[in-house]
């Protein structure tokens, strides 16, 4: 069975509350059988907050298709807040709950509703590192990296 790969963040509120609710949900709606990394803790890439994010990563085997996955992880992270993860111009929020659906093995996906792998994830350490954990041999099927090999890439880059 092809094995998904999600990454789980949360930078306000309850941040390990939040991610907890988050993988029983996982747990409840799409599989019991999660492996979870260990929660990495790092400030908001991307944009300027004083709210530094927890993420973890879990991976988990699945016969549903990355599309209907999707939509139960969407749905999930609804459940949990609703709130909007942009602000009115467009750029990142802080936010209770997100929900990224990274990788399904090594599948290249793009579709106007879904990039696989993640189309930022190889410039995200938070990403990353939980990936390197739960599978360090897996590779991106775009540059044949591997995580570890990805975050050195971007030691070196910066
Ligand atoms: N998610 C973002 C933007 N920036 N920074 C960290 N550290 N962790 C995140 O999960 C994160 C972020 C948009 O999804
Ligand atoms: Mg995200
Ligand atoms: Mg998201």
């Amino acid at each position: 069975m092809p094995t998904a790969y999600i990454n789980i963040g949360s930078n306000i509120g309850d941040r390990h509350g939040n991610i907890a609710a988050a993988v029983a949900a996982i747990k409840a709606r799409i599989t019991p059988h999660l492996r979870i990394s260990d929660p990495v803790e790092s400030a908001p890439w991307g944009y300027d907050s004083p709210n530094s994010y927890i993420n973890i990563g879990i991976a988990f085997e699945t016969d549903l298709s990355p599309e209907a996955l999707l939509i139960l992880l969407l749905g999930i992270e609804k459940s949990i807040s609703s709130a909007s993860h942009r602000t009115t111009s467009g750029g990142y929020a802080d936010r209770i709950i997100d929900i990224d659906l990274i990788a399904v093995d090594e599948m290249v996906c793009t579709t106007p509703a879904l990039t696989l792998p993640h189309p930022r994830m190889h410039l995200r350490p938070f990403v990353l590192i939980p990936m390197h954990q739960l599978n360090p041999r897996w590779h991106h099927p775009r540059t044949r990296l591997t995580p570890s090999q990805l975050l050195r890439r971007l030691d070196t880059s910066a």
